[in-house]
Formats: structure tokens, sequence, C-alpha cells
């Protein structure tokens, strides 16, 4: 897979100051059309396999948050968990060692391991995604933790790309606001946030974009009658070490940890990229 992995320095430093960067021509227009493909194959055979689930649960093969679809978060998007658990095409995917040394550079760390791949689907006039912040939710805490974030339809201002607030991954913290229905509902924990001026990107399909996992993020409304359809991955760095929240550690696993243990599970958290 030639999928594009030169980082400049200029590029890092872009990303260190503002705490995202969008890469376009990331995929060509074969790679683009593999990656719709295999998303699309794992996202129906997910959605299939979930209508016998009863939704979010301890199997992290059921997540799909799909459950009452017209529930309000079920139209913000189609959120399909850890697709490369159970999907050999999107397996191989995610596990390209060159998305983890993009990612590695980007963050500047040693190592890359997957923390879980996510399909982000906004449907038809589907609604907005609030203002939040990504790496509270996981069960490690890293000033270097990182999601590739991949443009599967050109991604506008009218069906819901990205919006950034730039650098506020320097001031945040990791206590968990969660996501609300309100955009303005993470500045009642981050006040000093609200005056800042939002960067959209609109993105071609078949770009990335890169943000910190303390970056304040969201994605405005899509006022289009199409899907806009994103494939995307978190990252750990290697080294990242438990912090006592579950998220989607499955439970087996997560009732051996202790909070400061090195999370290290190669099945659990393929790495994909070493400096060494
Ligand atoms: O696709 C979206 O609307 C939101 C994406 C997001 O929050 C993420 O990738 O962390
Ligand atoms: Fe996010």
């Amino acid at each position: 897979m030639k999928v594009k992995a030169e980082i400049t320095s200029a590029q890092v430093e872009q990303y260190q100051r503002d705490g995202f960067i969008a890469i376009e021509g990331f995929l060509d227009a074969n790679e683009l059309e593999k990656w719709r493909a295999v998303t699309d194959d794992a996202v129906a055979k997910r959605l299939e396999a979930s209508k016998q689930a009863k939704g979010w649960g301890e199997d992290a093969n059921s997540l799909v948050n799909q459950g009452d679809p017209d529930a309000y978060y079920a139209q913000v998007f189609t959120q399909c968990v850890r697709l490369a658990d159970t999907h050999e095409g999107m397996a191989e995917l995610m596990l390209a060692p060159r998305l983890g040394e993009m990612a590695g550079r980007l963050a500047g760390v040693d190592g890359i391991r997957i923390w879980h791949d996510q399909a982000l689907i906004k449907p038809p006039y589907g609604n907005p995604t609030a203002w939040h912040l990504d790496n509270p939710y996981w069960s490690f805490s890293s000033p270097n933790s990182l999601s590739i974030w991949v443009a599967l339809d050109d991604a506008t201002l009218a069906n819901g790309c990205m919006w950034y607030l730039p650098g506020t991954q320097r001031t945040a913290r990791h206590d968990n606001v969660g996501i609300g229905h309100n955009q303005t509902d993470l500045f009642k924990v981050y006040p000093e946030w609200r005056s800042l001026e939002a960067v959209g990107v609109p993105v071609p399909a078949g770009s990335a974009v890169f943000h910190n996992g303390l970056t304040a993020h969201g994605a405005g409304a899509n006022m289009t009658p199409r899907p806009r359809r994103a494939m995307t991955c978190a990252y750990m760095p290697d080294g990242s070490t438990f912090n006592g929240k579950p998220n989607i550690l499955p439970r087996e696993y997560r009732e051996t940890l202790q909070i400061g243990d090195v999370l290290d599970n190669d099945k659990q958290n393929p790495l994909i990229w070493s400096r060494k």
C-alpha cells in the first residue's frame, strides 16, 4: 500500500502548534476506492451483526450506536468501532505501518499503537458533532495521543467537515467533560476557549486530517441529502499506561490491569510503527 507517508518538519511544526493538520492527497484514486469499498462493507456487516445484539456492550465487536436510529447521537453519525477486529480488509488498511509512521512523526513519539479504529458516517441532514476532546474518553492519558480522520467523501462546510479550536491541546485537561448536544457545553468547563476563532477544515475525498486527542474539535451539520463518510483511527503512543477508565477495553483484559500498567497487549493495541 503506497499511502503517502512523508511528513516535513514544517508539517510537524504546524501540527504541534495548532493541534491538527490536513494532508491532501493522502490516498490516490485507487486507494480511495479501496478504502470506500472496505469501509462500506465493514460497516454494513457490523450493522447487520448488531441487529442481533443490543447495541453498545462489553463485546467490542458489537459496538455500534444505532440501537435507536431516531436518537440524537444516531443522527450525529453511524459510529462503528474496532472494525479491524472483525473485518480482514479493514485490518489490512489499519495495520499499515505507514499510517503509524505519519502519526508518530507528527506526534514526536517513538512508537504508535492502535487504540481503536472507527467509521463515522454522518447521515444525510445529520446532526452536528458538538465540541469535544477525545483523549479523556480513553483508558490512557497522554499529551501526544492523536487520530487520523480520512475523508471518504469530499468533506465540505455544507456536509459536516471537521472544525478545530487551534492550540487548545496545550491547555486541555484530562478530565472528561463528555460530548453534549450543545456546541457550547465544552465552554462550561473551558470558559477561556469561548472567544477562540474556530477553523473549518474542508478537504477533498482521500485527504487525511490528524488531530491531537486533546485538541477541541467538532463538525457541522450535514446540510446535504448525501452521507459524509469518514474512516478514522485513534492512536496511543507506545509506553502509555492504564488510567483506570474502562472505555472499550474488554472486561477480561481490563480486570488484569492496575492503574499505571503499560498498555502493551499486542492483540488489543497493535504496535504498528516504532522508530527503532
Ligand atoms: O466525524 C466527525 O463528525 C467527528 C470526528 C471526531 O470527533 C473524531 O474523529 O475524533
Ligand atoms: Fe472526536
